[in-house]
């Protein structure tokens, strides 16, 4: 049971299971995955598809001729095993160009050098496919208050996205971009910093429904929030577009743990508002094995980050099919929450001449306790 199957719709970054396993403090542990080895076992792991950043798949710098190679080489490991692209994106982190970010860096000409690189790649992303197009600016922030013009920055964000946007429609890709916050790490503070943040400056794009969100579970908990209430906002804007699901114990560093793993509470109510609110993208994993595995213990949590969604499944359907959760959300007036403030017909009038009984209406309480004492027997196994 809790087999994984394409039909699950599971897909990985390249970059994940890929990590070598080098921190600050120490070089790698692991040797890099060849790409190809990595679509091939996470196809017989039961994953749908994959998700890559350009330099994943063809490294910083590589000469034309060698780059149609590898990117051939890709493309058959995906046809030999019917992995599908779910999503691309562009590195603008990593080589000490960009430093000082990509989009927002001080020096325009590394900004203009990074759009550049971000076509390039969706070029490649259109030619495999891939739907959704992430964009992550992890080095776009600052360590210090002076260096950076915030608002200059969010006009050349806007700048840089709305370009983006515009070559993908006349380009007539089939491409959604799908932004994605961080408080901070790489930057000490990142801009877009959460999924409110970043809902908002969507709002100030010129194409607007063309850019969602890609909220990550670690991110929004390195920032101290409820990630089940961000996702289920960013669906009430119709921003879902993609998911990064991991773990993550409270606000410290990103750990990047495998799904399941640090907040497991959070996790069953994360599966619970994406399975309850309809969302419909991959089961995306954007975590890193830790440095203490071997390549054997890689493929464990591959394996364990489907399975514990699929377990946390299990568990949330048992709990919205239990009658006596059923009754317990009644009690706690949950439904209610759902029945407009105001009726038709009515008007605030109505609300001001209205005897409340409010003594009575203090003195009740909501019965939470039980409801969310439910769960978590579901959580643990007992129910
Ligand atoms: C990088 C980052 C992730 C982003 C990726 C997209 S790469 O590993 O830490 O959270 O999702 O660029
Ligand atoms: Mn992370
Ligand atoms: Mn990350
Ligand atoms: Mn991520």
């Amino acid at each position: 049971d809790f087999m994984p199957t394409p039909a699950d719709r599971f897909s990985f970054g390249l970059w994940t299971v890929g990590w070598p396993a080098q921190d600050v403090f120490g070089p790698a542990t692991r040797a890099p995955l060849d790409p190809v080895e990595t679509v091939h076992k996470l196809a017989e792991l039961g994953a749908h598809g994959i998700n890559f950043h350009d330099e994943d798949v063809i490294p910083f710098g590589t000469e034309n001729g060698e780059r149609d190679k590898l990117i051939a080489r890709l493309k058959e490991a995906l046809s030999a095993t019917g992995m599908v692209v779910t999503t691309a994106t562009t590195n603008l982190f990593s080589h000490p160009i960009f430093k000082d970010g990509g989009f927002t860096a001080n020096d325009r000409a590394v900004r203009r050098f990074a759009i550049a690189k971000v076509a390039r790649n969706l070029d490649l992303a259109a030619e495999l496919g891939a739907p959704t197009y992430v964009m992550w600016g992890g080095r776009e922030g600052s360590e210090s208050g002076g260096s950076k013009d915030v608002a200059a920055a969010l006009d050349r964000y806007k700048e840089a996205v709305d370009i983006l946007c515009q070559y993908v429609r006349e380009q007539g890709y089939d491409i959604r971009f799908a932004l994605e916050p961080k408080p901070n790490e790489p930057r000490g503070d990142i801009l877009l910093p959460t999924i409110g943040h970043a809902l908002a400056f969507i709002n100030s794009l010129e194409e607007p429904d063309r850019v969602g969100l890609n909220p990550e579970i670690g991110h929004e908990e390195m920032a101290g929030l409820n990630f089940a209430h961000g996702i289920a906002q960013a669906m009430w804007h119709g921003k879902l577009y993609h998911i990064d699901l991991n773990g993550q114990h409270g606000p410290r560093f990103d750990q990047d743990l495998r799904f399941g793993a640090g907040n497991l509470r959070g996790a069953f109510w994360t599966v619970d508002a994406l399975e309850s609110g309809g969302y419909s993208g991959p089961r995306h994993f954007d975590y890193k094995p830790p440095r203490t595995e071997d390549v054997a213990g890689v493929w464990e949590t591959a394996k364990a980050c489907m399975r514990n969604y699929l377990i946390l499944k299990a568990k949330v359907e048992a709990f919205r099919a239990d009658p006596e959760v059923t009754e317990a959300l009644a009690a706690a007036r949950v439904p209610e929450l759902s029945e407009p403030t105001v009726a038709p017909g009515e008007s605030l009038a109505d609300l001001r001449a209205e005897t409340v009984d409010v003594e009575g209406l203090a003195a009740k309480g909501m019965a939470f306790e039980r409801l969310d004492q439910l769960a978590m027997e579901h959580l643990l196994g007992v129910r």
